[in-house]
């Protein structure tokens, strides 16, 4: 169940940057109720050093126009919560959660590739099925040939089954158009299925994904016009958030990884990178260099790229789905991540060739087996530290007042269950502010 609450007001947004417990209760003594108070709940904050969880027993969760006015033990509420709030819920003992956010997904294409799917279980080679024509290609043409109306419909099913998960948050990249008209109508797509779906969706360029072949002859144009006139035109249609790569042998190189950077960070665009993947082309360093947001995969990093990552702040970005559906034996760096403390955050990654997952929960259990993160770190993954991975760390990402009304109720004793259980498990209630004000 989504429970709708009222729009922002400016009153609200006003209330906003202050911000502290205390002024609910001069609120309430002017007769201004929050719009919703959970009551008998457990919170898991994901606040930064809260101790495990950043757990409140005996908790209550209030929501005012479309941000949390209170996050705290229910002793030091200032009222009783007939008093303070219009909607009254009893959580039951239940767990409140972070709205979770999916931080890395292709999720707007058309078409799928069972069909490859079922030849390489035959035997073919990713490699033999690209050079017929198939792998990312293939995608590329059903994602051309669809109209916005037909990409939004089937990217939608992808997005409304993350929802049905507590996701409140998602990041969608372009990359499958690989040319301006077709790179904004992905974008344009993922931004409007956000809106429709009231959830927040932030988008990624991703000119460089791929060289479609008809471009092979004349490379360094491709890579020229993708990180000029194109991104140009996308950044100043204020289509994206953020600019990714795909920095990898079979791929893009270092040097135009590189261009694409300096061109994104001249336009003021944050960037992101496909780092390490298949091999270690020091992807990790090169974004660290540029102040990168995050830097995605990372199997094939080494400690030095690790420590540039920590010295910059940049997130480390785990997707466990791509690596159980390459059968992978490279595991990323986990240990040294830990060590040198950078942030790792966990996502589906979710494209029709590597990681067909539409669940961030089932990605949550694969972190946990594939990886090792604990459940506490995985549960970070898709919370705290998946916000800072895209710039929204003060907005969203754990449960603290003047924070977006970003929550998920949860049906479980413990909140290690959400990465144990591969399916069954599904919210009661999500509240879903971030995307209403989008
Ligand atoms: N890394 C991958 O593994 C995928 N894209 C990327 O940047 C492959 C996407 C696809 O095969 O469609
Ligand atoms: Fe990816």
């Amino acid at each position: 169940m989504v429970r709708e609450g009222g729009p922002p007001s400016a009153f609200g947004a006003q209330k906003r940057s202050r911000g502290w417990p205390g002024s609910a209760y001069h609120d309430n003594m002017y007769g201004m109720k929050w719009d919703r108070l959970w009551i008998n709940a457990r919170l898991a904050t994901m606040r930064e050093g809260g101790g495990p969880y950043g757990a409140i027993e005996n908790a209550a969760l209030g929501e005012k126009a479309g941000r949390l006015v209170f996050a705290g033990v229910m002793r030091d509420l200032q009222g009783k919560p007939d008093a303070l709030a219009t909607h009254v819920e009893d959580a039951r003992n239940a767990w409140i959660t972070p709205g979770l956010i999916d931080c890395h997904t292709h999720l707007v294409f058309a078409g799928n590739r069972a069909a490859e799917f079922e030849q390489r279980l035959e035997g073919a080679s990713y490699e033999e099925i690209a050079k017929a024509g198939g792998g990312i290609m293939s995608t590329v043409r059903a994602t051309r040939a669809a109209d916005e109306e037909a990409l939004a419909a089937q990217s939608r099913t992808r997005l409304e089954a993350l929802r049905a998960e507590g996701v409140t948050t998602v990041e969608i990249k372009s990359g499958y158009g690989l040319d301006l008209e077709n790179e904004r109508k992905m974008l344009r797509v993922a931004r409007r299925i956000g809106k429709e779906g009231g959830i927040r969706v932030t988008t990624t360029y991703l000119g460089l994904h791929a060289l479609p072949p008809d471009q092979a002859a004349r490379r360094p144009d491709y890579v020229a016009a993708m990180s000029g006139d194109v991104l140009g035109a996308i950044a100043d249609e204020g289509l994206a958030d953020a600019v990714d790569a795909f920095c990898e042998g079979i791929a893009f190189t270092p040097q135009e990884t590189e261009a694409l950077f300096v061109a994104a960070a001249a336009r003021g665009l944050k960037v992101k990178l496909h780092a390490d993947q298949l091999s270690n082309t020091h992807g990790a360093a090169l974004a660290a260099r540029f102040g990168a947001l995050s830097a995605d995969h990372l199997e094939h990093t080494d400690e030095a790229g690790v420590a540039a990552m920590a010295k910059a702040g940049t997130v480390a970005v785990m997707l466990p789905g791509a690596f159980y559906v390459l059968r992978e034996t490279k595991l990323p760096p986990v240990e040294a991540l830990r060590t040198h403390r950078v942030p790792m955050a966990v996502a589906t990654d979710c494209n029709p060739g590597t990681s067909p997952v539409a669940s961030l929960l089932t990605t949550m259990s694969m972190a946990c087996t594939l990886f090792r993160l604990t459940p506490e770190e995985a549960l970070a993954g898709v919370t705290r530290n998946a916000a800072r991975a895209l710039g929204l760390g003060g907005d969203t990402g754990t449960l603290e007042v003047g924070k977006a009304a970003d929550y998920a109720v949860w049906p479980v004793d413990h909140p290690a269950e959400l990465s144990y259980w591969i399916g069954g498990v599904k919210p009661t209630a999500v509240g879903a502010a971030g995307g209403r004000a989008r």
